[in-house]
């Protein structure tokens, strides 16, 4: 056990503490804390050594389990090896390695990969990438970039700006200058209940065609969604509708792009939810699972036509001037490449396919359950949502079942008031038992 996994470590207070906590309730969060101090699989354990179960693979991002020995392995090797190297003009040999493998397993057409540290960072990148895209081909005029509602693109400029959650937007002034959003697809009156996609709402997509009208099509650069719409409280995407997006930005001549932060590597039993709906877009980004979570990291894939269109110029001029400090990290390529190796001999990256009914059926089950308005579900993804409380903020109930769920045994991550539950891809069906009938109990004592 580590010097910070000891429970003696745990009587500190934080009330006081300097950590300014992201997207948190800092003074709820230090005046009671929810510590983790290791983990192992499926499993967290607290400083105490409680074990929890964890429900929402970190922050969607641990898909093989944690602590596994092969990326830990990679990881220290590639740290003792190689602890940085200049990722401009210069190179080192796991970037490219790592690049290769990842277009492996890449839907047809998207061929090239723009290493970044985060979603967050991949998305600005996407939208850079798509500006520059049109305007090295002479339709700089096409500047306008379109998001949804309810979508969620990480907390950099263009990636709020082109976010459609109020909540993450609203403080921060004008943003980004050009962008429009189209409507989500949340449709409760027909479609609460859904198992996998649901059978109404792919005239939605229209909406994309109402804002070509708006604007002129001429005018826009590109169209980002999460396929399946995670954070924000698990959309799943119509039937047909993607299909239809992708038809509407054909015939205009605007980029797609797939936010594939969560949804890639294996959480719809495929490597992309790209190759699961089969719709294949210009441009995917991605982050957390790449890693398996140990080692920030993100990257951008692009097809070969774009890359190529930043190909034409003299070949002593730099094609991209955009690019991070870390972009290509060696201990994140030597975290990826370790993952990987984890996702393909476990099969990982299909093994949804195999529980997606037996989850499917687990989650559905709670169905009975007292408050619960909805559940939705997709790959190893199911959302769990509650009616407000009356009278109280929203999100309150879920919160509640937040804090007693970790006080039972589990983490689970709520989000306004749905609880989203997308546990690493090793689960068993043992575990998706114990998941929910745990989160039956919470439910049950969440009035
Ligand atoms: N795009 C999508 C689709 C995401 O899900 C990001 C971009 C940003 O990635 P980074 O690595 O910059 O955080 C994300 C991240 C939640 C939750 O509770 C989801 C995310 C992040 C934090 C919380 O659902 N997704
Ligand atoms: N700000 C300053 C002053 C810098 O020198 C740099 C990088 O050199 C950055 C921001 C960007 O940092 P990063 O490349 O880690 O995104």
């Amino acid at each position: 056990m580590n010097e910070r996994a000891r429970p003696e470590a745990v009587g500190t207070s934080l009330e006081n503490s300097a950590f300014f906590m992201p997207f948190s309730m800092n003074r709820q969060f230090k005046k009671a804390p929810r510590l983790l101090a290791r983990a192992e699989g499926m499993y967290y354990y607290t400083p105490e050594g409680r074990k929890i179960l964890d429900g929402t693979s970190g922050l969607w991002c641990v898909n093989a389990g944690h602590c596994r020995k092969q990326i830990v392995e990679a990881v220290q090797k590639g740290v003792a090896t190689l602890d940085f190297a200049p990722p401009f003009q210069m190179g080192h040999p796991l970037a490219f390695e790592f690049a290769d493998k990842i277009r492996a397993l890449l839907p047809p057409g998207l061929t090239r990969v723009f290493f970044t540290n985060s979603g967050s960072e991949s998305v600005d990148t996407a939208l850079k990438l798509a500006l520059a895209y049109h305007r090295a081909r002479g339709e700089g005029h096409r500047m306008r970039l379109i998001g949804r509602e309810k979508g969620y693109h990480g907390v950099n400029f263009g990636g709020t700006a082109v976010g459609g959650i109020a909540g993450n937007r609203k403080i921060f002034g004008a943003l980004v200058a050009g962008v429009d959003h189209m409507r989500h697809t949340h449709d409760p009156a027909k479609n609460a209940f859904s198992r996998g996609q649901p059978k109404h709402g792919v005239e939605l997509a229209e909406d994309l065609e109402r804002l070509c009208q708006l604007h002129d099509p001429s005018t826009i650069a590109a169209v980002i969604v999460e396929p399946v719409a995670c954070s924000a409280g698990v959309f799943v995407p119509p039937v047909g509708y993607l299909e239809k997006l992708r038809q509407i930005c054909d015939r205009h001549g605007i980029l797609l792009i797939f936010d594939e932060v969560i949804t890639a590597w294996g959480r719809l039993g495929k490597p992309f939810a790209s190759l699961h709906f089969g719709v294949t877009p210009d441009l995917i980004t991605t982050a957390k699972g790449i890693t398996n979570g140990t080692v920030p990291m993100g990257a951008v894939m692009i097809k070969e036509e774009i890359y190529q269109a930043f190909m034409g110029g003299p070949e002593n001029a730099i094609e991209m001037p955009h690019g991070y400090t870390y972009s290509g990290h060696p201990v994140a390529c030597a975290a990826g490449l370790g993952t990987l190796q984890v996702y393909e001999e476990e099969g990982l990256l299909t093994r949804v396919g195999e529980i997606a009914q037996y989850w499917e059926d687990a989650a559905h089950a709670l169905r009975d359950c007292p408050n619960v308005v909805d559940i939705r579900n997709i790959g190893l993804i199911a959302a769990i949502e509650l009616a407000p409380r009356p009278g109280a903020a929203a999100g309150a109930r879920t919160f509640e079942a937040h804090l007693k769920a970790f006080e039972r045994g589990a983490y689970i991550r709520v989000s306004g008031d749905v609880i989203a539950l997308a546990p690493p891809l090793i689960i068993q069906k043992s575990e998706i038992d114990q998941l929910f009938s745990l989160v039956r109990d919470v439910l049950k004592t969440v009035a």
